[in-house]
């Protein structure tokens, strides 16, 4: 197997992008963030691409920032304090914002811990699928941290206030079926099970109206902090620009002709 520290595999239009440090469960490297940013924007711009899948190597998703990287490790002896800010300005934002504004839909299969940095990794993806024996654990107060990567602005949408407060404060392990139940997560699965629902609904998505698909997550993610009006003024931009796609006119005639449609848009 390779040793970089991001695998790449293409399998149809399903671009599948594998961490690979398993003996640090997958944790962030300034390489490993290098590499995904590079493989993400390659998968961005590439037309044969219509979903992307991520997951880790061995037994975890991500545990987050490798806290032995000389680039955020402090030794404690010296008193030594590092800028975090500036590694979360180069690394972690970007990293958010380049996964929501992917030009496809993106699915996080969690095939195990999830930690950290690597928690909200997985909950900026479109779609999370969790092996049920996966956890996520909102690692940062036990380090004396608060959650980045998204994760404040995430979690009370996502779960409410009392439970992200929950989550976050206490940095339990919330293991995937309850993740799924709190509405964290699309999904959990079997072990077993995971690579292959994840490629069966990377390969659903990258059948579907991939503009549209983008397009709604985006109008999802804007009425989060628009008022109605605002929320409906935007759908109706959206929904302009829509109508004048092929996918709509395709998708209207293949509704009409009676056949499966063959959506091309991206
Ligand atoms: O730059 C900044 O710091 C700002 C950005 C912050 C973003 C963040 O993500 S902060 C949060 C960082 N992550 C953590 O605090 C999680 C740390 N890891 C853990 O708490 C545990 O490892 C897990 C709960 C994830 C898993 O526990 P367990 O018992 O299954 O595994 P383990 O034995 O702890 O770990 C296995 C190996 O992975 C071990 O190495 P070894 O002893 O076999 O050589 C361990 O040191 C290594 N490892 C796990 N997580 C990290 C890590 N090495 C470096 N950094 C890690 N985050």
């Amino acid at each position: 197997m390779s040793d970089s520290t991001v695998l790449v595999a293409q399998t149809g239009s399903v671009r599948t992008l594998t961490l690979n440090r398993p003996a640090a469960l997958n944790s962030f490297t300034g390489e490993m963030h290098e590499r995904l940013r590079g493989e993400l924007d390659a998968a961005a711009g590439d037309a044969g691409v219509r979903c992307v899948v991520l997951t880790g190597a061995g037994r975890a998703f991500c545990a987050g920032q490798d806290l032995a990287d000389p680039a955020v490790s402090v030794d404690p002896s010296r008193g030594e304090s590092k800028d975090l800010g500036a590694v979360i300005e180069r690394w972690y934002h970007p990293l958010a914002l380049r996964l929501r504004s992917m030009p496809v839909p993106v699915v996080a299969a969690v095939n195990g811990v999830a930690a950290g940095a690597g928690a909200n990794l997985a909950l900026n993806c479109d779609l999370v699928l969790a092996a049920r024996s996966a956890v996520l654990i909102q690692a940062f107060t036990k380090i004396g941290l608060i959650p980045d990567t998204g994760g404040t602005w995430l979690l009370p949408r996502l779960a409410g206030r009392a439970k992200a407060l929950g989550l976050a404060l206490l940095g339990d392990k919330l293991p995937a079926a309850e993740a799924e139940r709190l509405g964290l997560i699309w999904q959990c699965v079997d072990d077993d099970a995971l690579p292959a629902e994840a490629q069966a609904l990377a390969e659903r998505l990258s059948a579907m109206p991939t503009r549209a698909l983008v397009a709604t997550r985006h109008a999802i993610d804007a009425a989060q902090t628009l008022d109605f009006d605002a929320a409906l003024q935007l759908e109706q931009r959206l929904q302009r620009a829509q109508g004048h796609s092929n996918d709509y006119l395709e998708g209207v005639s293949a509704f009409i002709g009676k056949r499966p449609p063959r959506f091309t848009d991206r």
